[in-house]
C-alpha cells in the first residue's frame, strides 16, 4: 500500500523508517546511468570523427531467426548506436540457415575492417542443429564485444580484466553497483545463476574486484539461506519474482537481471515484464534495488556500445602505429 510518510524516504540509503522497521530501498536506475554512459560515448565518437576524418565505430548484430524478444533487444541496440554515432548493421539470417553458413558469415565479418564489434544475438533461433559454442568462438576475440568467446571468457576468469572484452550484462551490473557507492572489495557477494552470459562472468567480475563470491544454481540446497548472507546479490535465473524480500539481508545491494514476461490482462499487450526478484517485498529489505524494466536491461545495451567504442579506439591505435 502506498503510504505518504514513506515518500521522502526514497531519497537515500540512510533514510530508514523506524518504529515498524519498514525500509525502502534506494532505486538504482539503469535508465539514468545508461543515458550518462551513452552521452560520454557520443562525445568520444565525435572526437574520433574529427580527428580521423569521418571515422565511425562499426557494430554488426548477427541474428539467426526471428525471436520477438531478440528483435526487441536488437532494436534497442540499433537505436543506442544511432544516438552515439556508431555505424550499426543488423544482419538477420533465416532460421533455415545452416551452421556452416552462419560460420561463414562470422568469418567474413571478422575480416571486414569497418566492423569493430560483432555479436551473435543469443539464443539462436534455428531449425537446424547448431553448435552455439562453435559460433560464439568463431567471432574474432578482437571484435568479440559480447565477451563470450572462450579467449575473452578465459582471460576474465583468470583476472586479466584489462586484456579482454567484458560481457555486457555483468559489466552493466558492476556499473550499477558502483553507482550505489558500496565498495565491492571484502563484501559477501552472492550470484544466482551460472550461465555463460550472466552468472559465470558476474562471479568472475565480483571475484577479481575482491568480493567473496558464492554462486547458486538450480541444485543449490538452500537458496534463501545463501541469499540471506549476501551484502551484494546479483540475480540472473529467469524465474519470475522468485527471490523474496524476506530472504534478503537488510540493507543489501540487490541487482536484478531477470527479464520475464507474465500475463497481465490489464495491459493492452496482455503481458508485463518482471524481474527474478519480487520487487515489492525486496524494496522493504534491500538498501539498493534495481527496477525491472529500467535497470540492468538498458545497461546491457550501454555496455555493448562502450565495448564497441573501445574496440574502434584500439583499431585506430593500431592504424597510427603501423
Ligand atoms: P539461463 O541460461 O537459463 O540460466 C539460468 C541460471 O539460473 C542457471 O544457472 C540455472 O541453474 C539457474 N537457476 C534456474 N532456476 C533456478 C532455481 N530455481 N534456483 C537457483 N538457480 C536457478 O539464463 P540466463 O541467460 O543467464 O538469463 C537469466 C535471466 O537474465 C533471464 O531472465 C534473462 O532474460 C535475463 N537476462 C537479462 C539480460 C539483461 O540485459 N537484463 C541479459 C541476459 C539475460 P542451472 O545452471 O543449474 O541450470
Ligand atoms: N549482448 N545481449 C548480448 N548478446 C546476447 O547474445 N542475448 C544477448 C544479449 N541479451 C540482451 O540483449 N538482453 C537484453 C535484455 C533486455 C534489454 C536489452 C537487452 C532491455 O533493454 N530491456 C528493457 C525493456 C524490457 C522490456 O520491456 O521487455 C529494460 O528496461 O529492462
Amino acid at each position: 500500500m502506498w503510504c505518504f510518510s514513506r515518500l521522502p524516504l526514497r531519497i537515500g540509503h540512510a533514510s530508514r523508517r523506524h518504529g515498524d522497521r519498514r525500509f525502502v530501498a534506494t532505486v538504482v536506475s539503469g535508465n539514468k546511468t545508461a543515458r550518462l554512459v551513452k552521452q560520454r560515448l557520443a562525445q568520444q565518437v565525435e572526437q574520433m570523427q574529427t580527428q580521423f576524418s569521418g571515422f565511425r565505430p562499426g557494430l554488426v548484430v548477427l541474428q539467426v531467426g526471428d525471436r520477438d524478444d531478440s528483435n526487441l533487444y536488437i532494436s534497442s541496440k540499433l537505436k543506442a548506436a544511432a544516438e552515439i554515432g556508431i555505424n550499426a548493421k543488423h544482419i538477420r539470417l533465416p532460421s533455415c540457415t545452416s551452421e556452416d553458413q552462419v560460420l561463414r558469415a562470422v568469418l567474413a565479418l571478422n575480416e571486414d575492417p569497418e566492423v569493430h564489434g560483432l555479436i551473435v544475438q543469443l539464443p539462436l533461433d534455428s531449425e537446424k542443429p547448431m553448435d552455439q559454442e562453435l559460433i560464439t568462438n568463431a567471432v574474432s576475440p578482437l571484435k568479440d564485444v559480447d565477451g563470450l568467446s572462450c579467449v575473452n571468457a578465459g582471460r576474465l576468469s583468470r583476472g586479466e580484466l584489462r586484456d579482454c572484452f567484458l560481457p555486457c550484462t555483468p559489466q552493466g551490473c558492476m556499473e550499477l553497483i558502483a553507482q550505489t557507492g558500496v565498495p565491492v572489495s571484502g563484501q559477501n557477494a552472492v550470484v544466482i545463476g551460472r550461465s555463460k552470459i550472466v552468472g559465470a562472468p558476474m562471479h568472475d567480475l565480483l571475484l577479481w574486484n575482491h568480493a567473496t563470491v558464492t554462486v547458486c544454481h538450480s541444485r543449490t540446497a538452500d537458496l534463501p539461506l545463501q541469499v540471506s548472507r549476501a551484502d551484494i546479490l546479483v540475480v540472473g535465473m529467469g524465474r519470475a519474482e522468485m527471490v523474496r524480500g524476506e530472504w534478503i539481508k537488510e540493507g543489501a545491494v540487490v541487482i536484478d537481471c531477470g527479464i520475464n514476461y507474465v500475463p497481465d490482462p490489464s495491459r493492452s499487450s496482455g503481458k508485463r515484464v518482471v524481474g527474478d526478484v519480487h520487487y515489492a517485498s525486496a524494496n522493504e529489505r534491500a538498501g539498493f534495488l534495481t527496477p525491472v524494466p529500467g535497470g540492468v536491461g538498458p545497461m546491457t545495451v550501454a555496455m555493448l556500445m562502450q565495448n564497441t567504442v573501445i574496440s574502434a579506439k584500439r583499431s585506430l591505435q593500431d592504424r597510427t602505429r603501423t
